[in-house]
């Protein structure tokens, strides 16, 4: 057995997809989903690093929301553009890009205010995709009318790196969503490997500006940098909780003995992410497990709920929320375990809000073959994956939490 093996995971379609899309960009946007998580930051930085190795010099990342603090010293962070400081700069990056990469994230929803422009890039991307796919004819998008002409209006260049659950994916074959990966920033260390590695990702030039990289192929160990590294490891640590769930993959270490050959400190970024949270968010922690946990022991499960008040009483930021909803299943016996906590409705949700002030955002985590992403869809309009899903409730938190309990026998397990 050899056990530096690193696996072509991505398949031979997908990695002449991205290295079409690459080659021919001159600008690429890079952008992750709203309240980054390690992953998200992890991947889309590492993204650049990347394309820059390349020869890429007009890379920009987009970053929806503040990132949590405990993520502002990764590699690079300092150059991102974040939309909730200078709107305008990442509305341009996004729209004028002539590619965008979305890593760690498959829809356009799910990027704060700037969802409606990522869904003009996700509709041109389907429209030209549609354009050039025989099989299944064209509709009359404005794209294909002018198919003469290359220099197609919106521009519509898109390449996904994602491994959520997406049912946008599920007709693009392309791109690369691999729901079983445990981290989007996995996924982008494979590509960059697959990429220096292969022969098929050096394609026929499709303009005269994809000149830089066809040709030559890069050289692994140009890539492979110390930033990069740090951005990547970051990604898979943070996504697998310091590798104690979702991590039961070979190759993943593999990987990770791959980056620590740069000689990053793994200790060090390990004590820059899990230990420097604040004091507020210990005190937090603590109301939520002293005074806010519920039990119920017939169906293994806990639930806490935090309002706004509460919230604001602890000075608690979304990154301070991060990670509670998994500490009841550190309980023996507790299989499930439910956060909700209250939030805005935003603009676009008023109208099926009906008249509801505020909604509860909520988090399911199980254990073993327990799902509850059936939980999450049927009753809170969410889904994800088995043990991990998000929902939504249109209501105060204890009213969420009501239909919790009433809905529990229906979808947890009693053994
Ligand atoms: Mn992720």
């Amino acid at each position: 057995m050899n056990y530096t093996v690193i696996s072509d995971k991505i398949t031979p379609l997908q990695l002449k997809h991205a290295a079409r899309c690459i080659c021919d960009a001159q600008s690429i946007a890079i952008i992750t989903h709203q309240n980054p998580d390690g992953d998200a930051m992890g991947s889309s930085l590492g993204m650049r690093f990347f394309l820059q190795a390349l020869g890429k010099t007009n890379v920009t990342n987009i970053v929806p929301t503040s990132f949590p603090d405990f993520l502002a010293w990764l590699p690079g962070v300092n150059e991102a553009i974040q939309y909730e400081q200078q709107p305008e700069a990442a509305v341009q990056a996004l729209r004028e890009a002539d590619l965008v990469i979305c890593t760690d994230l498959a829809e356009a929803g799910r990027v704060a205010a700037l969802s409606p422009i990522l869904a003009e890039r996700f509709s041109a991307y389907a429209q030209s995709s549609e354009g050039s796919d025989s099989s299944e004819g064209s509709e009359n998008s404005e794209c294909s009318e002018n198919s003469e002409n290359s220099e197609c209006s919106p521009k519509s260049s898109l390449l996904i790196i994602d491994h959520h659950l997406s049912s946008v994916c599920s007709g693009h074959p392309e791109q690369i969503a691999f729901p079983d990966s445990a981290s989007a920033s996995e996924l982008v260390f494979r590509l960059a490997w697959q990429f220096a590695r292969s022969s098929r990702a050096v394609v026929e030039p499709l303009s005269s500006h994809s000149r830089a990289i066809v040709g030559s192929r890069p050289d692994f160990s140009d890539i492979l940098t110390p930033e990069f590294a740090t951005c990547i490891y970051t990604g898979m640590m943070t996504d697998t909780g310091n590798f104690s769930y979702n991590s039961c993959e070979p190759e993943m270490y593999n990987i990770v003995a791959t980056l620590l050959t740069t000689g990053i400190d793994k200790d060090a970024i390990y004590d820059r992410v899990f230990n420097a949270y604040s004091a507020d968010r210990m005190r937090l922690i603590g109301y939520c497990l002293y005074h806010k946990m519920k039990l119920f022991p017939e169906y293994h499960a806990a639930l806490i709920t935090l309002n706004r008040k509460e919230m604001y009483r602890f000075n608690a930021k979304s990154g301070d929320m991060e990670g509670i909803v998994n500490m009841p299943l550190q309980i023996k016996d507790v299989y499930y375990s439910v956060f909700m906590r209250e939030d805005k409705i935003p603009p676009h949700q008023q109208e099926e809000a009906k008249g509801a002030k505020v909604k509860a955002k909520i988090s399911f985590r199980s254990q073993g073959n327990r799902p509850v992403n059936i939980l999450a869809r049927e009753v809170f309009r969410g889904g994800g994956h088995m043990n991990a899903s998000g929902g939504e409730f249109f209501g105060s938190v204890d009213e969420a939490a009501a239909k919790f309990i009433e809905t529990m026998s229906r979808y947890l397990q009693k053994d």
